[in-house]
């Protein structure tokens, strides 16, 4: 009788904020449903992927994108047998199951094994996802998930809440409840939810009331941290913190992180990240130096200090295989968004090196071996640039760069040579009348005068703005203004003027100002403004469904109060065009 349970569909702008928040690669593995042939084909990572592409293990976690079938009971039996380190199944995207009789089963073994389960940031679940999620022996989630039930129909049944409740229908699903400890009045609310063809998603308090999870996930959950995402125990034993890029062929783009990184520090390295290899139509295609950033392992290396990186490279992390294509990055020169270091550059003795060492990897493990045509003119620019002195390095610096030689046998000297390009078309320097080794375009104008090869390269290869998401500092003040426009008062604004997409942490009563740019703003627990500025197509992000907010149009301005206490809070919305919740994006003339 067991028939399927199944729904998912993104809309448009949802689209763009996955792609915002985690980049196009992992947009495709988070964008399945039933009627698309796209989840089971997907997932074709290397040796770490089962080879049906339902599970994909990083440590003792494995992640799990697309729909049950029949097979489900096998899939889990081989990926435990494969993997007896797994403790955690990660639905990231599990839309509902062709086979609930399987599912079932496979939910008591799941159960069995005492696994846990977990929604990840952005995760979704529905229908026989849901069913298989409440199998977890311990159940943790983000706060920014979906879990989606509706009625079952088939089998000569037009929906199940059609049926009386004493029916045999009902029975396995109420025996299978039962088995796990969850009360049957979440069957029974299941199937008045929504009927069969639709999709009920649940509220804060529903999930609550029925007992979905067990608890929150904590922040290095949230950052789909492991303690064990290597084999390699130098690895293993060093970094407590592990996230990563998904390569344009579906493999891992490791960042590892030591306990003294925070998860927000995390978060910008991979946005960074993100950024360089996000396709941009007319610009050159990342496709190729992405992959071979996925084939070779690269690995970005978070330590707190340049010390411990040494030592760590002199020592057991120097003799592992990830180290062949690795670079490091230290927390003092990470520098978040509205933090202290971010928004007064100019008076501290450090510098926010995420672009350059972010690039360093982009560039030495995927461009320099995958485009040998870029990166010849990359060298040849490098050279142009060191003769006309547009760049100016110390000779110090000069001799020991070229003393350098890569595994693809090109001296540092280009490597650093873009990163100080890249960093003044981005206007990290724009404060300064000098950038990274005494490069002077520090702002795009000067750019054009002293080093038209270096723009134009750049404008080849990268857009105008960055394309990635920005978590803003919760130590941004409350009743400050985050400003995504150039101001000659805000030293910082040289940069944030080229951001897109920025969303306030913490608690404070901070506001955005957005800029020209189609921007997708989220505001934090506080009470915010959020202004997009110019733009047809601005966007305020929400963490709830839109039926637990009260939206009202007062003076102009757009009230969104969040009825669940701690998460949303009470924002003031000017020149935005759409509200995005996470169950449904609404145009506000339509509100
Ligand atoms: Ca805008
Ligand atoms: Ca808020």
């Amino acid at each position: 009788m067991m028939t399927s349970k199944n729904q998912y569909l993104y809309s448009g702008i949802y689209t763009a904020i996955l792609a915002a928040t985690f980049g196009a690669s992992l947009l495709l593995s988070a964008c399945g449903g039933s009627s698309s042939s796209g989840n089971k084909n997907q997932n074709t990572n290397g040796s770490q992927q089962q080879s049906d592409g339902l599970f994909a293990v990083r440590g003792d976690w494995a992640i799990m994108n697309g729909e049950i079938t029949s097979k489900i009971v096998e899939q889990l039996n081989t990926l435990v047998k494969n993997n007896p380190q797994v403790k955690t199944i990660v639905m990231a995207n599990v839309p509902g199951s062709s086979d609930d009789e399987m599912n079932l089963k496979a939910g008591l073994r799941l159960r069995e094994l005492g696994l846990n389960t977990y929604l990840p940031p952005g995760g979704e679940i529905a229908s026989g996802g849901v069913d298989l999620f409440l199998a977890g022996k311990e159940r943790f989630a983000a706060q920014d998930v979906l879990v989606g039930v509706h009625s079952w129909a088939g089998d000569g049944v037009s929906d199940a809440s059609t049926l009386p409740r004493d029916h045999a229908f009902h029975k396995p699903y109420l025996d299978y409840y039962k088995a796990l400890g969850i009360n049957e009045d979440f069957y029974w609310y299941t199937i008045e939810a929504a009927n069969a063809e639709n999709i009920h998603w649940m509220t804060a308090s529903e999930r609550v009331q029925y007992g979905i999870v067990t608890r929150a996930a904590s922040n290095k959950e949230l950052n789909m941290i492991a303690s064990t995402a290597s084999s390699e125990a130098a690895i293993n034993g060093m970094f407590s913190q592990y996230t990563w890029v998904t390569s344009s062929n579906n493999k891992p783009i490791h960042i590892f992180a030591v306990d003294q990184v925070s998860p927000l520090q995390m978060a910008k390295a991979r946005a960074v990240m993100t950024h360089y290899l996000t396709n941009v139509e007319g610009l050159q295609s990342k496709n190729a130096m992405s992959a071979k950033l996925g084939d070779n392992q690269a690995s970005l290396f978070m330590f707190a200090t340049p010390e411990d990186s040494e030592a760590a490279f002199e020592g057991s992390l120097g003799q592992t295989t990830l180290a062949q294509h690795g670079q490091d990055l230290y927390a003092s020169e990470v520098f978040v968004e509205g933090s202290n270091g971010y928004l007064n550059r100019s008076t501290i003795d450090a510098r926010d090196a995420t672009y350059e060492e972010v690039l360093h990897l982009v560039q030495g493990h995927g461009l320099a071996p995958a485009e040998r045509t870029l990166q010849e003119r990359i060298v040849t620019i490098a050279n142009q640039a060191l003769a006309d002195k547009s760049w100016n390095p110390s000779q110090e610096d000069v001799n020991e760069w070229q003393a350098e030689t890569d595994q693809n046998g090109y001296t540092s000297l280009n490597y650093e040579y873009l990163a100080a390009a890249v960093e003044g078309f981005y206007g990290i320097w724009g404060y300064s009348d000098a950038g990274l080794d005494g490069y002077l375009g520090t702002n795009r104008t000067v750019q054009q005068q002293k080093d038209p090869a270096g723009l134009a390269l750049i404008q080849d290869i990268w857009p105008s703005h960055i394309t990635t998401m920005m978590p803003i500092s919760a130590d941004f003040a409350a009743g400050a203004t985050f400003s995504l426009q150039y101001d000659a008062g805000l030293e910082y604004s040289s940069q944030s003027q080229y951001l897109s997409h920025v969303r306030l942490t913490g608690s404070n009563d901070s506001h955005i100002l957005g800029n020209g740019q189609n921007n997708i703003l989220q505001g934090n627990s506080g009470d915010n403004r959020i202004d997009g500025a110019a733009g047809d197509q601005d966007v305020a992000m929400f963490a709830g469904l839109k039926s637990e907010y009260q939206i009202y149009q007062q003076d102009g301005a757009w009230h969104v109060v969040d009825s669940v206490a701690d998460r949303d809070g009470h924002d003031v919305l000017s020149n935005i065009e759409v509200l995005a919740f996470s169950d449904q994006a609404v145009d506000v003339n339509d509100l």
